[in-house]
């Protein structure tokens, strides 16, 4: 077997793929790989074990690419993950799609077949033209041919990932090369090590001066943050230049955390009125997509106008003319916005740059934003603090959230429909890239994946709250999470139904779910702790305990069926039968 064989022990002084590929790894910083295995992987899996890198091995290739994903997000380096061929790899093409269109670093290495016989379709097994195939899904993708392109195939895809916007890169490794041989001298020349994968890309001043300009003359600016801002890292610089701005910001979903949500200058609660009523918005790190209606009436303004603070020249103007587009990264760009800041705030330095303009607070619109919020709040109180029986998604989010208060450092996934809209506003987050969830695409299936990606990179314990129907994408995981003893907690929000339940004694319709299913015995059938709460305290307790006792565990929260509306906040989104509405 080629794993058990070290390089310097093969005949002739000769290397072959299998070792190439995991020096090439090694070199680059990957020490950590989520897959599945089989042909023709399973001897390369081996061998990057055997050579010190973790392996986490999964029970379906989508789960072990969204974990691979989401540790890309976390870490800003290429999360890695291998599959077999064909089902194997289409299996882990929607995580590569999902990171791709989500903007986070993956590396999909994928097995394949004998080109010779693919390229004639000739009927190998698990025949397929992967490259092809992941093409259009993939930020970029490359097939390696020879051992010796083994180094600088690795290479490119870990720059391709992490370099300017990130994204799912594919990376063809075909059975042939895996298998070849190489002269080990040759083959060690052949590795690269990439220099600055992902260099900063610093804005031009000119950029940063108008935008500075638009900023500093707006009656009532609004600051919003997206996932790519959390990316960015640059937590510090960020937070400082809202706070000496005293502008009010609205964090996107996975952007939460990166100022607090409860910090006075939130405008979270009072969302639709800050979008509304703002004279100039900008984005950092968010795109003018449906998450935001593309930037289009009724939510917004006609007369609103942008700057954009993005790492990709073309989102610029993708959905609304921007006035002040700012390219770079955005810790370049605080940079330099601090620095006209600064600038801007010194009465010497404006006496002697008069174009610099005077950056003022705009009290009268931090008041009224301030008066909403209040408002909100106390309407949102009397719904979080309502407790009926069975629990519904506010009350047992509330549960969720007494357990999380003093754990701030515990990471947050979230998916499902209601029970992520609803987590999304009542679950606040006090550290940034502590809140993952089904992101730009609303997909379902990510929760599994991202926990143990979360956990395997941060160590740190993981709560995935969980709708019933979004847990079942990636509930076999569970087994995989008891096998590493991760600490994990999966709280499945439970209704008997994608969005709701049946009514009692019904037919299933096609939302409806198995009525009264008893998840938490799936975890206890490999040895995890199972929890079955009905009503709030108990909810608190169970996560409570779970938590303190750092092991694996599901609770099943039991909530009323009848809870929840059909998508979530997002039911406009069904299509209407035109021939219905004409009547
Ligand atoms: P959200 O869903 O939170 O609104 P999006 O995923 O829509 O966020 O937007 C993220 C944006 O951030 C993308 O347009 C991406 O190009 C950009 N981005 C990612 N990393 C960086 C970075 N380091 N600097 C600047 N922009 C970045
Ligand atoms: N398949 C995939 C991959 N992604 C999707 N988003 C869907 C299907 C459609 N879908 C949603 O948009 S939410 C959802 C599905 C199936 C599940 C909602 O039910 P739930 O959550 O039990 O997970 P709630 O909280 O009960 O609404």
């Amino acid at each position: 077997m080629v794993g058990d064989m070290s390089a310097e022990e093969m005949p002739g002084d000769m290397t072959d793929g299998f070792h190439l590929v995991v020096e090439a790894l090694k070199l680059n910083g990957v020490d950590t790989i989520y897959g599945v295995a089989g042909i023709p992987i399973t001897d390369l899996l081996r061998l990057a074990q055997a050579e010190g890198i973790r392996y986490f091995g999964f029970r379906h290739e989508q789960s072990a690419g969204n974990a691979a994903a989401i540790a890309g997000y976390l870490t800003q380096k290429p999360g890695v993950c291998m599959t077999v061929s064909a089902p194997g790899f289409l299996n882990g093409m929607v995580a590569l799609a999902n990171a791709t269109t989500n903007c986070f670093p993956m590396i999909l290495i994928s097995g394949s077949s004998d080109r010779a016989i693919v390229d004639l379709e000739q009927g190998d097994y698990e025949e397929m033209d992967q490259l092809a195939a992941a093409r259009p899904y993939a930020k970029a993708a490359y097939r390696i041919n020879r051992p010796q392109d083994i180094g600088i195939g690795i290479a490119r895809a870990i720059r391709a990932a992490s370099s300017g916007r990130p994204g799912g890169v594919y990376l063809d490794l075909t059975a042939e090369v895996l298998g070849s041989a190489l002269d080990v001298e040759a083959a060690k020349k052949s590795l690269v090590k990439v220099v600055d994968p992902a260099p900063p890309q610093p804005p031009a001043l000119e950029a940063v001066r108008r935008a500075f300009d638009l900023l500093a003359n707006a009656q009532r600016p609004l600051v919003i943050l997206g996932k790519g801002a959390a990316y960015a890292q640059a937590d510090k610089q960020i937070r400082e230049f809202i706070e000496k701005t005293g502008m009010p910001f609205l964090p996107m979903s996975m952007a939460k955390g990166i100022l607090p949500d409860d910090h006075p200058q939130s405008a979270a609660a009072a969302r639709s009125y800050a979008i509304g009523n703002a004279d100039v918005v900008m984005l950092v790190g968010a795109r003018l997509n449906w998450l935001l209606s593309h930037g289009r009436p009724p939510l917004w303004s006609e007369g609103t106008r942008f700057i954009q603070v993005d790492i990709s020249p073309t989102e610029i103007d993708s959905n609304r003319a921007i006035a002040a587009p700012v390219v770079g990264d955005i810790r370049s760009v605080f940079f330099a916005l601090h620095a006209t800041l600064a600038m801007s705030l010194s009465p010497k330095v404006r006496e002697t740059l008069p174009q610099v303009p005077e950056m003022k607070r705009q009290a009268a619109w931090m008041d009224e934003i301030g008066k909403r919020k209040q408002r909100n709040i106390e309407r949102m109180a009397a719904r979080l603090n309502a407790d009926p029986s069975p629990m519904n998604f506010s009350s047992a989010l509330r549960a969720v959230r007494n357990a999380l208060a003093t754990q701030p450092d515990v990471y947050v996934v979230n998916e499902g429909a209601n029970t992520l809209d609803f987590g999304r506003n009542i679950i606040d987050m006090d550290q940034p890239r502590h809140r993952l969830d089904s992101g730009t695409w609303g997909v379902m299936g990510i929760g599994m994946g991202y926990a143990i990606g979360a956990a395997a990179v941060t160590g740190k314990p993981v709560v995935a709250i969980e709708g019933d129907s979004a847990f079942g994408f990636s509930g076999m995981e569970i087994e995989t999470i008891c096998r590493y003893e991760l600490p994990v907690v999966t709280v499945i929000f439970n209704n008997n139904g994608v969005y709701r339940g049946d009514a009692p004694g019904s037919a299933y319709s096609p939302t409806g779910l198995l009525r009264d299913a008893r998840y938490e015995k799936i975890i206890e059938a490999f040895g995890g702790a199972g929890y079955h709460a009905t009503d709030t305290p108990g909810l608190t307790k169970a996560l409570s305990e779970a938590l303190a006792s750092g092991k694996p565990a599901l609770i099943n929260a039991v909530i009323d069926p009848t809870a929840g509306t059909e998508s979530g906040h997002i039911q406009s989104l069904n299509p209407r039968s035109a021939v219905a509405q004409k009547k």
